[in-house]
């Protein structure tokens, strides 16, 4: 199939294909996204895309590449528009995006969007760059690399042309993701300007943002499968759960998209929802990625399939729920059947080791602090010290049946050089505790967690993942 999905082709789509209802020549660029992955275009593009469809055009998206060419070369032959294929695992429902006008590639031309972060229709920049992509600035303004750097060049031309201020939305799984980006850009503009840093204080919002729906990556199989339903290739295509949930801080400059319109909560309570989905669903799977790959399983949905994994995810949840401040908004137990019922979902094929990229980056606020807070509490973090067992034991690169499993992560080097060194669990587990970026001093002090841990990992060795938590359940 060459035919690209085009402008020109939409009309040819068959009936069952949910088209935009709005005329998209007629859309204004509100909205500057950084991060232009499957993961913004399943969540925030949706958004913005429904937006367009109640009428309101002011936030159509110019979306940016911080890393590779990909994804300008898969989106501008088709006109930015890609299909997104949502899969409840009862109900399949594919409809065309058509929100995105534009695609710059930062490393190619950073010139670019800078300007468009400093264009007078811009409103709002939301960011999706992966925990790894919150790095300190470290070159100037006027060759911007990072994040931080780039909208803090955009900022200084707004400032200095007397445009509006802007709402800037971090929508990683970071914690405080919001005032995590705020001191970044603010570090950044301070290098440049002090005059520039403190405007970005007081005139920018950066709202703390929850944001939820799983993204499968996507592979060559499904865009034949979602071409082939389309007639037209659809190399930009995404799929995702039926579920996507974005809450998002009620802390905003100037205009502002009618977010609750389309669905999006707004709230003064952001850390309650960040808390529950970073700990109980992101902390699940990170626990189902390491134990999961190291017996053999693929998929989310095979991993709660059986009886032992399912019941270490409740036991996990089990102890890391008491850390979850009380709120009037989250309800735990509902939430916990909730994230069980989508990790269910057998037709997303969701792969464990797409979740275990970046562990280094991810453990810390999912488990680690949770850890660290029931350890102050007096209690024995039990269930999470066996997902960091599991961790550090992924680390040497083989799975329990001696395949080969890929290490995707900045520290992979040190880990792997740690994992080598050590003669035995506890050693490693010493060795390991001791990475500052990932673990805070006061873990690597506690000589009982350090034990506990070291002897889950002895278990792991000896038994393998899948008896070491069956061995764990079963106590
Ligand atoms: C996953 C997340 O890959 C991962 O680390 O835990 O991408 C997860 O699927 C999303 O946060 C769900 O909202």
């Amino acid at each position: 199939m060459t035919e690209r999905l085009r402008n020109a082709t939409i009309a040819n789509l068959p009936a069952s294909i949910r088209r935009p209802s709005f005329d998209r020549r007629a859309l204004k660029p509100g909205v500057v996204h950084v991060g232009l992955g499957a993961f913004h275009r399943a969540h925030q593009a949706p958004v913005f895309q429904a937006l367009a469809e109640r009428g309101d055009l002011r936030w159509g998206v110019v979306g940016a590449s911080l890393r590779s060419p990909a994804v300008r070369d898969t989106l501008v032959p088709q006109d930015c528009l890609y299909t997104l294929a949502v899969d409840d695992g009862a109900e399949r429902g594919i409809s065309v995006v058509s929100v995105i006008r534009d695609v710059i590639v930062a490393p190619e031309d950073p010139a670019r969007l800078v300007e468009a972060i400093a264009a007078p229709e811009t409103g709002i920049v939301t960011v999706t760059v992966t925990e790894k992509g919150y790095d300190l600035p470290r070159a100037t303004l006027t060759s911007p690399k990072t994040t931080p750097e780039h909208l803090a060049a955009g900022l200084l031309k707004r400032r200095e042309r007397g445009l509006r201020p802007l709402t800037i939305i971090s929508c990683d799984n970071l914690a405080g993701n919001g005032s995590k980006l705020r001191a970044l850009v603010r570090e950044a503009a301070n290098a440049n300007d002090p005059a520039l840093g403190e405007w970005i204080e007081q005139e920018c919002a950066f709202p703390a943002t929850m944001v939820d729906r799983i993204v499968p990556a996507t592979s060559e199989r499904d865009i034949e499968r979602i071409s082939a339903e389309l007639g037209v290739l659809d190399r930009a295509t995404v799929r995702t759960d039926g579920f996507w949930q974005w809450v998002i801080e009620d802390r905003f400059a100037g205009e502002r998209a009618d977010f609750e319109s389309v669905g999006v909560q707004v709230t003064k309570d952001i850390a309650s929802w960040e808390q529950a989905k970073l700990r109980l669903l992101n902390g699940a799977h990170s626990a189902m990625a390491y134990l999961g790959a190291l017996a053999g399983i693929e998929t989310v949905d095979r991993f709660v399939a059986e009886g032992w994994g399912r019941a270490l995810v409740e036991l996990l949840w089990d102890e890391v729920q008491p850390t979850l401040s009380p709120s009037s908004e989250v309800d735990p137990a509902a939430y916990r059947d909730s994230l069980m019922a989508r990790f269910r979902n057998a037709s997303l094929g969701h792969r464990l080791m797409q979740i275990a990229m970046d562990g280094s980056q991810k453990l810390p606020q999912r488990l680690v602090t949770p850890a660290v807070e029931l350890i102050d509490r007096g209690n024995q973090p039990s269930a999470i010290a066996l997902v960091l067992a599991a961790w550090m034991h992924f680390q040497s690169g083989r799975s329990d049946a001696g395949e080969k499993v890929q290490v995707d992560d900045p520290l992979a080097a040190t880990t792997s050089r740690l994992v080598s060194e050590a003669r035995n669990s506890t050693d490693q587990v010493t060795a390991l505790l001791g990475l500052d970026a990932v673990f805070p001093r006061r873990l690597v002090a506690d000589s009982q967690f350090a034990a506990l841990v070291a002897s889950h990992l002895d278990n792991i060795r000896h038994l393998g993942a899948r008896a070491a938590v069956e061995h764990f359940v079963e106590v």
